[in-house]
């Protein structure tokens, strides 16, 4: 990791897997593909994802405000060795567009507009089978996407249904599309949620692709009072997903449907053997020997994680999706079904180790026995 810590400090490394694809194995080209342990574990930190606030402060008053949020294709770096990605981002500018998108603050009760804007190419970077149903323009070109809050209850004109879809500028649009800017109303609980791409048919490559992203409800009236880990520092958001790459960097997808004759690119579902969290493949992190807050966000296609630290911590597990638990419960792990959100707070202080690796031990197909991992963390931790 090549830096000096003090020593009060402990190291955690995220989301470690290192099962091998069995009887899931796709046929893929060994060739072309990376293999995931060619990837150096915890070389990367892991990054604090940029923040933009569903409301501003007005004279001491939080008061609504408008957001504009595009989706972009640029390069992303997942991994030191790994050579540039191409990727489908969102952010507020294509330069400040990340993996995953911005973490989208708001405050219970104000409401936030969004107008979400579509500058993606004409082509999609990753393999899109037009023989199910699927959102196509009507001239075969740009990248029909909508946005989707997952978690908000929302009008539903600005619930991002699979139809309403739009490419680049607005140019096509779905049959069900009714307006440019969504309106969050954030009237519901404090909690978390998690915002990604929904186009008929294509959603799935849509958020292979990178267009995910995390947004918060915050209400301070009911939430100071629990005195929970706060700050950018100490309240961390993790998303985590699962993907592979080709030898390029590119992210693969495979072509090749399981039921060729009929959709000849149809994969109902994807397993990766790299873990991402927040944009970076097995990303580590320092923490302080105290308590975290971590909103765990599984924006996997098909993964479910069963995490448990290598060291024995607990998690206190506070919240569940967009709600908070009536009371927090301890456990030693915590299973996270795709597109499901844990909020755990972790408490160093009770840290024998200097090390704690962040591990999964989830059969994937989920709860498949047949598919189990052997023990995912290396032998130098
Ligand atoms: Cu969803």
């Amino acid at each position: 990791m090549g830096r000096r810590y003090n020593l009060c400090n402990i190291i955690v490394v995220l989301g470690v897997f290192l099962g091998i694809l069995g009887s899931c194995s796709t046929g893929v080209n060994s060739q072309i593909l990376l293999s995931s342990h060619k990837l150096k574990m915890f070389v990367d930190e892991i990054p604090n994802i940029p923040k933009v606030y569903g409301y501003e402060v007005v004279d001491g008053k939080a008061v609504s405000t408008s957001l504009t949020i595009g989706m972009f294709q640029k390069f992303w770096k997942f991994h030191r060795d790994l050579p540039p990605s191409p990727v489908f981002a969102y952010g507020t500018s294509k330069r400040k567009a990340t993996i995953p998108g911005p973490t989208i603050e708001a405050l219970h009760g104000i409401d936030t507009y969004i107008t979400w804007q579509n500058h993606l190419p004409k082509k999609h970077i990753l393999p899109w089978d037009r023989t199910i149903p699927t959102a196509i323009p009507r001239d075969e070109e740009g990248v029909p996407t909508v946005v989707h809050l997952h978690g908000g209850i929302d009008e539903p004109e600005s619930d991002g249904h699979g139809h309403a879809w739009f490419t680049k500028g607005f140019k096509e649009r779905g049959s069900r599309w009714s307006k440019k800017t969504y309106h969050y109303h954030n009237q519901q609980h404090a909690g978390n949620m998690w915002y990604h791409d929904h186009a008929m048919g294509l959603t799935r490559a849509n958020l292979l692709a990178g267009l995910i992203g995390s947004y918060i409800i915050r209400h301070p009236q009911v939430e100071d009072p629990l005195r929970l880990p706060s700050g950018d520092e100490f309240d961390r958001v993790l998303v985590v997903c699962d993907r592979d790459f080709h030898k390029n960097g590119s992210i693969f997808m495979n072509s090749t449907g399981n039921n060729p004759d009929i959709h000849p690119e149809w994969q109902p579902e994807y397993f990766g053997n790299v873990i991402v969290v927040n944009g970076k493949a097995w990303p580590y992190m320092v923490v302080s020997r105290r308590k975290y807050r971590f909103r765990i966000i599984n924006t996997s296609n098909a993964r479910f994680f069963r995490f448990y630290l290598s060291n024995g911590l607990p998690f206190i597990n506070i919240g569940s999706d967009s709600a908070y638990l009536d009371r927090p419960t301890t456990s030693k792990r915590t299973l996270v079904a795709p597109s499901e959100i844990a909020d755990v707070v972790i408490d160093f202080s009770k840290s024998k180790s200097s090390i704690a690796v962040l591990s999964n031990d989830a059969a994937y197909p989920f709860p498949s026995v047949n598919h189990s991992l052997p023990d995912s963390i290396p032998p130098s931790y």
